[in-house]
């Protein structure tokens, strides 16, 4: 039998915890022949509803689950992963300021950088999904010396899902119809979702809509502003999409990404589009061997150009933000 892969995973007891600790068990996220072993990372006050979700865990009985830890010590709660996956983080509350905000998330990413430097497995990889998610990968990231910064990743896949579904709605086709589309950026409301690389059933996808206009004023803002509209709606903000688009994520930075096809990552950069070095910026990323690569060659015209470096100057200001913090 194959030993399991050790994931480990804050914010457990949060509503995505809720909803993703269970596709995690089930085998959805590394694949139905692959046993895992959980290790929850909680804040005290937060162990004893973990502590419930891990319960229910064992009431399901998955055949793949081989064992749940919980800690409130993330030297503990990383040791031997193979995967970490950066869920919980400080919300911003009524009156907080973006540099409090920033200083808060950077006192958990920064002794979770460390801890995943001292004791993770050598092959970790690392997903951050707690807001804000890229610049709190660069904090754990800056922190994790000893590993190679490429495994250092945060979430925009919840925004490329949310864009293939809007697009797939105005061109009334299938989401499966649709490739090679790609959010650059931030994840935030600068994001900018292209379509202009993108393709349904084979044909460019921006000639194929054919409406700018849909596209401005529409598809963008529509895309970028969806996690407000899901609170209004729902009254709690994204969970079920944001744990099913963090399974993405790691499925597919495991398992490649399919011939003539990209996913959207937000990796370190490498300079590549002319985003500064070393920001965690979200690219057209293939994946292969559990690797990724920046897609190279796109041309990018005017339009997309002022959208992405929009987005990019948004980074580098929260990047000079946790500088003067003195977290990174
Ligand atoms: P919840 O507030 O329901 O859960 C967060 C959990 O994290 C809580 O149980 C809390 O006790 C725990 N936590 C806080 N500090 C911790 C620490 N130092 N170590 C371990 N656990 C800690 O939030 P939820 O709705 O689950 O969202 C979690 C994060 O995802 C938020 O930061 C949210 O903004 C972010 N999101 C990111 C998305 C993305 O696309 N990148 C989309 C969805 C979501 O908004």
């Amino acid at each position: 039998t194959r030993t399991p892969v050790t994931v480990t995973v804050t914010g457990a007891a949060g509503q995505i915890g809720y909803a993703l600790l269970f596709r995690i068990a089930s085998g959805q996220l590394l694949g139905p022949d692959v046993p895992v072993r959980l290790r929850l990372l909680e804040i005290p006050q937060a162990v004893k509803a973990a502590e419930g979700t891990a319960m229910e865990l064992d009431d399901c009985a998955f055949p793949l689950l081989s064992g749940t830890d919980i800690f409130d010590d993330p030297i503990r709660a990383f040791a031997g992963a193979n995967l970490a996956l950066l869920v919980g983080a400080r919300p911003r509350t009524k009156g907080m300021e973006r540099g409090d905000l920033l200083e808060a998330n950077g006192g958990i990413f920064k002794p979770q950088g460390e801890a995943i430097n001292a004791g993770a497995a050598d092959d970790v990889k690392v997903l951050v999904v707690g807001n804000p998610a890229n610049t709190n990968a660069l904090i754990a990231q800056r922190h994790a010396p000893d590993v190679p910064a490429e495994r250092f990743t945060a979430m925009t896949r919840l925004d490329h899902n949310r864009a293939l579904a809007q697009l797939a709605t105005k061109a009334g086709v299938s989401v499966a119809d649709i490739r090679r589309l790609t959010i650059w950026g931030n994840h935030s409301a600068t994001q900018y979702p292209d379509v202009f690389h993108a393709e349904i059933a084979g044909k460019n996808a921006a000639e194929t809509v054919n409406d700018q206009s849909w596209l401005e004023n529409d598809f963008i803002p529509t895309v970028a502003k969806r996690g407000a509209a899901i609170i209004e709606a729902r009254g709690a903000s994204s969970a079920a999409s944001a744990a099913s688009a963090a399974v993405d994520h790691v499925h597919t930075w495991v398992n490649g990404t399919a011939d003539g096809d990209w996913t959207s990552m937000a990796v370190v950069s490498d300079g590549s589009y002319g985003v500064p070095e070393g920001l965690i910026s979200s690219f057209p990323v293939t994946t292969k061997d559990g690797a990724w690569e920046i897609v190279q060659g796109l041309e990018i015209d005017d339009f997309s150009r002022g959208r992405i470096d929009a987005s990019v100057a948004e980074l580098a200001e929260e990047r000079e933000a946790v500088r003067k913090l003195g977290l990174i």
